[in-house]
């Protein structure tokens, strides 16, 4: 632990980490419920926002509907606010986030440019100490993490990363004085990565007037789809709000929130005629439907799996003039959907420019950095002006290891750096135990919104519910005079359990390295696949914690 500075002269009620949708939430329904409360929000960054605050390279914008995202809770804000697009752009975004805290009075509560680097906790008072990078310490009676699962980035674990003399910097770390059109005019753009963020970042960059050239470094081709996107006008903003209702009922319905439902059918309980007429209606429809309203087998049946591939390839290869790149662009090693699925506005059509070049690292991987560029395998260097990493993020797990943690009994949360006693780690080899996704063995009044073994899909749908169970607890703790609540391990190895098996269903998804499965080269320990989220369905992991409330939160020990 850092030498603290500085003492925390007061504790507070609850300490809230992290200012995205998490967090922002969090504070608001704690400030709401327990107005005599001391509250504080802290946050690495400058403003609000967290994923949307980070995210600022070209084309980030959502993939989900813009009207299923907002804050269902704040009826005046919904009345209020002119989503301008079907999917909305980072700034856009960042701005409602931005807009959502003004409007309640959230910014006084909130504590900036605070990185927290370490937790303590103690038994003797029942609170947490936490210390951020200059040692200035905070100490809290409960606190919720809002740290996020995808907000650690990475950086290539290959020789010569930090020797690159021209510009260089990770997607999520965008800089942001720059402005691609004047700034990238006749530069040599190289980007390593093909995830939904180097492809927005790809697509964005290739349309620049002036560009010199991009290079795109792709180490696994990456399935995806179009978006189409188009702007939401003034008087069908006036229909939508008047659907605001029907569109969360639905979300609530389905798996992972989005308003798409899979077909009930199985691919061939119908002719090819109907299935093709299926596969091409949700082709041309706006967002995800391609990829999670299409037939019921399509991610547990090998077959089915392989015939919509081979649907979406083609479209590849429709989408591309050169044959050769089509075929490096078109994924060999998993099917259409087991990982994440990208929606993208013009990506594949990006490689018919002729000053946009794809480096397939399958055929010549990826040897150093050089201060130049990039030198490959068979000899070349590509010689670039700016180097983009859109290379992802420590998932899951990363934004935890980043905190050097003292939980019950000094044991640390995973073993990393900080903390050489992987042996006593919470979680070993970066695998969570968690309870409901909510809380944690071991780490007494902590919660967490969007935390491991939750269901993810459309974040605001369950940062919501996870926000509302958890402020339930805590006025379960106050009315009770509780002062201590932690899962038991019993509990956790239950839940846990039950996480895996669910995630069991997953298949195809299963056989699939990813950050959903784990698994990062560029994180040491992170080889083995684990599983991140719960996959038992949204509406279930909903019934489940009301089932725990109802029985007395069964699972939780009180003191
Ligand atoms: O990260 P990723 P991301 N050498 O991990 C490559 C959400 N999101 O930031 O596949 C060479 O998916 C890596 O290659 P490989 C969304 O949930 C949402 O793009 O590991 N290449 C891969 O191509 C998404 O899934 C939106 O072989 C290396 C890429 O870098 C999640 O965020 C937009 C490498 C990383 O892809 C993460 O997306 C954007 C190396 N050493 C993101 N290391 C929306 O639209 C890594 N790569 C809402």
């Amino acid at each position: 632990m850092p030498h603290a500075h500085s003492t925390a002269d007061e504790t507070y009620d609850v300490l809230v980490i992290g200012a995205g949708l998490s967090g922002i939430c969090s504070l608001y329904h704690i400030r709401q419920r327990f107005p005599s409360w001391r509250v504080k929000l802290l946050e690495a960054g400058d403003d609000v926002g967290g994923t949307w605050y980070w995210n600022r390279y070209p084309g980030c914008r959502f993939d989900s509907e813009s009207l299923s995202y907002g804050f269902s809770f704040d009826k005046e804000l919904l009345e209020d606010w002119h989503w301008k697009e079907t999917y909305s752009p980072q700034p856009e975004t960042h701005q409602y986030i931005k807009h959502f805290a003004e409007k309640h009075n959230l910014y006084q509560h909130v504590v900036f440019n605070t990185r927290i680097s370490s937790a303590r906790w103690s038994d003797t008072s029942n609170t947490w100490t936490f210390a951020d990078g200059a040692g200035k310490e905070y100490r809290a009676k409960f606190f919720i993490s809002c740290i996020g699962f995808l907000s650690s980035p990475t950086l290539p674990n290959i020789p010569g990363v930090h020797e690159f003399t021209g510009q260089s910097f990770h997607t999520s770390r965008w800089p942001q004085d720059l402005d691609i059109n004047r700034d990238f005019a006749n530069k040599r753009i190289g980007i390593i990565g093909t995830g939904a963020t180097g492809i927005q970042t790809i697509t964005s960059i290739s349309k620049v007037p002036d560009i010199g050239s991009v290079t795109v470094f792709q180490r696994t081709a990456n399935w995806s789809a179009p978006l189409r996107n188009s702007g939401i006008t003034t008087e069908q903003m006036a229909q939508h709000r008047r659907e605001y209702d029907s569109i969360f009922q639905r979300c609530a319905e389905t798996p992972a929130c989005f308003v798409h439902q899979a077909d009930p059918r199985k691919s061939l309980e119908v002719s090819e005629e109907e299935r093709l007429a299926l596969w091409e209606k949700l082709y041309n429809e706006p967002g995800f439907g391609k990829w999670l309203g299409i037939f019921s087998d399509t991610y547990t049946d090998r077959t089915a799996n392989e015939m919509y591939s081979r649907f979406m390839a083609d479209k590849i290869r429709g989408r591309v003039h050169d044959q050769e790149t089509a075929e490096s662009l078109i994924p060999k090693n998993h099917g259409f959907g087991t990982r994440r699925v990208p929606l993208d506005s013009g990506y594949f059509e990006a490689y018919n420019q002729a000053n946009v070049h794809l480096v397939d690292l399958q055929k010549t991987p990826l040897e150093r950095i050089t201060p130049t560029g990039i030198a490959t395998s068979d000899g070349s260097t590509h010689e670039l002006d700016v180097l983009i990493y859109a290379t992802g993020f420590d998932a899951i797990t990363g934004a935890f290891s980043a905190i050097d943690w003292h939980a019950k009994h000094d044991r640390p949360l995973i073993a990393s750096s900080h903390s050489k006693q992987g042996d006593r780690a919470i979680w070993p080899d970066h695998r969570p135990l968690t309870f409901l996704g909510l809380t944690v063995p071991a780490m007494p009044n902590m919660f967490m919104v969007l935390g491991p073994h939750q269901p993810f899909g459309n974040a605001t749908r369950s940062i919501e519910h996870a926000v509302q169970v958890i402020n339930d607890l805590l006025q379960y703790c106050d009315e009770k005079n509780y002062t201590y609540v932690e899962a038991t391990q019993e509990a956790a190895e239950s839940w846990t359990e039950h996480v895996v098996e669910c995630s069991n269903a997953l298949t195809l998804m299963n056989e699939v390295d990813s950050w959903m499965t784990g698994v990062n080269t560029n994180v040491k320990g992170k080889t083995v696949r684990s599983v991140a989220r719960y996959a038992g369905s949204a509406v279930e992991f909903r019934k489940r914690c009301r089932d725990v409330q109802a029985s007395g939160y069964k699972g939780l020990k009180f003191a």
